[in-house]
């Protein structure tokens, strides 16, 4: 049984990551290119007004950094490789890591060419707690493309982006609920997102450096430093900010629907045929890490009466078996009034992103854990396969997945 069982409320999770490519353009033209591996190399332009775009990590044991002006960067290292920036390919490379992210989680929000924020608290019932999922997508990204990344998480998205800043190179770090205050303390204020020169200055004049000392002056002096931000970072600086990913539904609505050239006159047939239909339904919502609140059927006769009927169901879902129960009674209910089907279609609405309520999924009874789980199995049945998955031995990076009693057989998912 588990151990959070009859303790009161679950620990919380740090369940946000933030993942960034590793001095992304450099570390992909050193992977191109073996020969420049351990030199100084930098991605940009070589003419006279030239600037970095990225530079390695050998480059930057140099002081080379990122928007330095070229001929600085050459003063610095005389043995210095300029590489000139190869855009598409970055693009081509960063689609690649985003695949890679999404096949694993449900909820990525990419934010730059190397770098997205990840709600892993729906991906935990399969591939285990954050640093275990962190550890996986990092090992996939170097497994798939050999190109290094780093992991900072959180219970908010600016101290997960702060943890992989603090991570770097190739490392992770994921920074429990009760240690964020701590872990936030000793760092410059500069490392917070969005807190420029300006900002900083305004904060020097009040003796604040650190994010700790955020702490100890008076709201009215920080709002005098930062202006309209300084609620927000105050928050951030003891501990109790909780921003996660946004959420942003893709569709208001997905379904399928179909026509058949010779009428369907018998019942059993058309509930066969919308039983696949609902199970199409879930299906996409899973791949689209989304849930359905509403349900809708939709029949038509030869002669063009056409009836539309929706049920509401009292969890959002993207569980098939929910929906086929929902379009089966619907169609129980309606069938008298259609003999003869020409058409039919099955939609889900009322969207909503999968993971936007993970606590519940872990608190509600089996058919909540139905969700989780299909969704997960889409997923890692997607990118691994059925057989790795069955038999456990490439989900190494979610020990306890495979032993775990409580959850349901998956035995849906073998279904055509
Ligand atoms: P970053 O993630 O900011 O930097 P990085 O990946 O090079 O290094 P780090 O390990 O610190 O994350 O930016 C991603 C890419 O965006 C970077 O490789 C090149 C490009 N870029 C620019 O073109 N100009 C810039 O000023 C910066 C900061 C980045
Ligand atoms: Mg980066
Ligand atoms: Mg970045």
């Amino acid at each position: 049984m588990d151990a959070r069982t009859g303790t009161g409320s679950p620990p919380e999770v740090p369940g946000i990551l933030h993942l960034d490519m590793d001095a992304f353009f450099a570390s992909v033209e050193v992977r191109d290119d073996p020969g420049l591996r351990g030199l100084p190399v930098v991605v940009g332009g070589a003419g006279a007004r030239g600037v970095v775009a990225a530079a390695s990590y050998p480059a930057r044991t140099r002081g080379i950094r990122s928007a330095m002006p070229m001929a600085t960067a050459r003063r610095l290292a005389p043995d210095l490789v300029i590489v000139p920036p190869r855009g598409g390919h970055y693009r081509e490379i960063s689609a690649q890591v985003m695949e890679i992210l999404g096949s694993v989680v449900a909820e990525v929000e990419q934010i730059s060419v190397d770098e997205a924020f990840l709600d892993v608290r729906g991906a935990r019932r399969l591939f285990g707690e954050p640093e275990q999922i962190a550890a996986l997508l990092r090992r996939t990204i170097r497994e798939e493309l050999d190109l290094p990344s780093s992991v900072g998480g959180s219970v908010s998205r600016a101290v997960a982006k702060i943890a992989s800043a603090q991570a770097k190179p190739d490392g992770q770090l994921i920074v429990p609920a009760a240690r964020t205050a701590e872990f936030l303390a000793p760092l410059p204020v500069s490392a917070v997102s969005g807190i420029g020169p300006k900002a900083v200055a305004g904060l020097e004049r009040f003796g604040v450096h650190t994010i700790g000392q955020i702490r100890e002056i008076p709201s009215s002096a920080l709002a005098r430093a930062l202006g309209p931000r300084a609620p927000e970072i105050a928050h951030l600086a003891d501990g109790s900010d909780r921003t996660g990913l946004g959420h942003r539904v893709r569709d208001k609505s997905l379904g399928t629907e179909r026509t058949w050239d010779e009428d369907l006159t018998d019942a059993d047939e058309v509930r066969r045929r919308i039983t696949v239909m609902a199970d199409d339904v879930a299906r996409q919502l899973r791949r689209g890490e989304l849930v359905a609140r509403t349900v809708v059927l939709k029949l038509r006769s030869p002669d063009g009466t056409t009836i539309t009927r929706s049920s509401t169901l009292d969890q959002p879902t993207a569980s098939g078996e929910r929906l086929r129960e929902h379009v089966v009674a619907l169609w129980e209910r309606e069938r008298h009034r259609l003999r003869r089907i020409r058409l039919a279609g099955v939609r889900a609405t009322h969207l909503e992103p999968e993971a936007s309520t993970p606590y519940q999924h872990e608190l509600t009874a089996r058919s909540g854990q139905w969700r989780d789980l299909e969704a997960a199995m889409d997923r890692a049945v997607d990118r691994f396969g059925t057989t790795s998955l069955s038999r456990g031995s490439t989900l190494s990076g979610a020990p306890g997945t495979a032993q775990r009693t409580d959850a349901p057989s998956p035995s849906e998912h073998d279904r055509p």
